[in-house]
């Protein structure tokens, strides 16, 4: 049996992504972040005196990224001083434009590119059992046809694969989808040592070996995602089981906030959280708000928004899960005061606000119920109103 071996497994780094909801402020430092994810990568591979690092697909957002982009991923990858193996996955996969095939990647010093299905050996004993991409759709489970045969002669074997694994993937019809069971089979077996995975961008061990795992996006990309922004340092000696620890190397958060806001109280907790949050120039906020409030407390929640706007990364609504609906306390329009024709244009405001929700119930919205006559653009008008009318006279 070959010495044991340790290296740092990552993926789904897409270097090149931009985000709709990041504006022309924080794009740049989220882009830049991720090139920093990039370099903490090859230090952690230092520090921790990994053999390389293996990044398992979708290495670059597309083929069609820029040389800057290549470039910048080039200098950081150099920078921890350990190999990289990097595997073609379905954002840049091997095709005739591949990115991977670029002499810049070709020649870039300890860079290699799998990217041919099998065994590469990377020391004597130690075996990369690679599965590249060479289009967007494979038409059949790579990581199955690069393990085919292989025996289990003591040598150190660690699949690269990169897609979604059946025990995980809902769709049946998918014919590219990996194996688990006969990956259990061959780790049991011996024939193989650990299956490093990329594609879901959530770190995730998957099935019950603890040697197949996804490493997960070392920088959060989508709100959906759960526990991103780590890589993993794996440990094999080829008898006891692989030993695997994931590392956070992330700096951005992109959290869900949802609340019900139906007083001052829960208006208060809402501030309170996103008050709580850290990072904010690196946290984009979705929030999901229900409930009802009335024309101050909808004021305030504005105010509270706009203010945290400029201190976060992003502050975004789930439109599909947000159904806030703001109803006039008793005494609030007439406490506006605001005198002559602009109480005829409230109390025609309040007349429409009242009507029944196109759809009943909110969250539908723009129908209206008549030549431009739509309940919630009504509230939102009265809302405003009151905001700007300073919240109505004050002691
Ligand atoms: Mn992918």
């Amino acid at each position: 049996m070959a010495p044991p071996l340790r290296f740092v497994h990552t993926a789904d780094w897409q270097l090149g992504m931009t985000r709709h909801f990041l504006d022309a402020d924080a794009q740049p430092r989220y882009t830049a972040a991720r090139t920093d994810a990039v370099r903490r990568t090859g230090q952690l591979a230092r520090e921790r005196g990994a053999e390389f690092v293996l990044v398992c697909g979708d290495v670059f957002e597309s083929n069609a990224v820029g040389p800057r982009v290549v470039a910048r991923a080039l200098e950081a990858l150099a920078d921890g001083g350990v190999p990289v193996y990097l595997l073609p996955g379905n954002h840049d996969p091997l095709d005739a434009s591949s990115v991977l095939r670029s002499p810049e990647v070709r020649s870039a010093p300890g860079v290699h590119v799998l990217d041919a299905p099998g065994p590469h050996e990377v020391r004597p004993g130690v075996e990369l059992v690679a599965a590249p991409w060479t289009s967007k759709r494979p038409l059949e489970d790579l990581v199955a046809r690069a393990v085919a045969g292989l025996p289990a002669d003591g040598t150190l074997r660690v699949v690269a694969g990169h897609g979604a694994v059946d025990a995980l993937s809902p769709d049946r019809d998918d014919p590219a989808r990996i194996a688990l069971a006969p990956l259990e089979e061959a780790l049991a077996a011996g024939r193989l040592h650990y299956v490093a995975l990329g594609d879901r961008h959530s770190t995730t061990r998957v099935g019950t070996s603890g040697a197949v795992w996804y490493a997960g996006t070392p920088e959060v990309t989508d709100r959906r995602e759960v526990d991103p922004g780590n890589v993993l340092v794996v440990e094999l000696d080829g008898s006891s089981p692989a030993r695997v620890e994931p590392v956070r190397v992330g700096t951005w958060a992109f959290p869900l906030v949802r609340a019900e806001l139906d007083s001052d109280e829960s208006l208060a907790a809402l501030r309170e959280r996103l008050t709580a949050l850290p990072a904010k120039d690196r946290t984009v906020v979705t929030l999901s708000l229900t409930g009802t409030l009335t024309l101050a407390q909808k004021a305030e929640l504005d105010d509270l928004l706009e203010a945290q706007r400029h201190l976060f990364a992003g502050v975004q609504e789930w439109e599909r899960h947000t159904d806030l609906v703001v109803l006039p306390a008793d005494a609030e329009l007439s406490d506006l005061g605001l005198g002559g024709w602009a109480d005829g244009a409230v109390a025609e405001l309040a007349e429409l606000a009242g009507r029944a929700d196109p759809g009943g119930g909110g969250g539908g919205g723009g129908g209206g119920t008549g030549a431009g006559a739509d309940p919630l653009v009504a509230r939102d008008a009265l809302a405003l109103l009151h905001r700007l009318a300073g919240g109505g006279p004050r002691a």
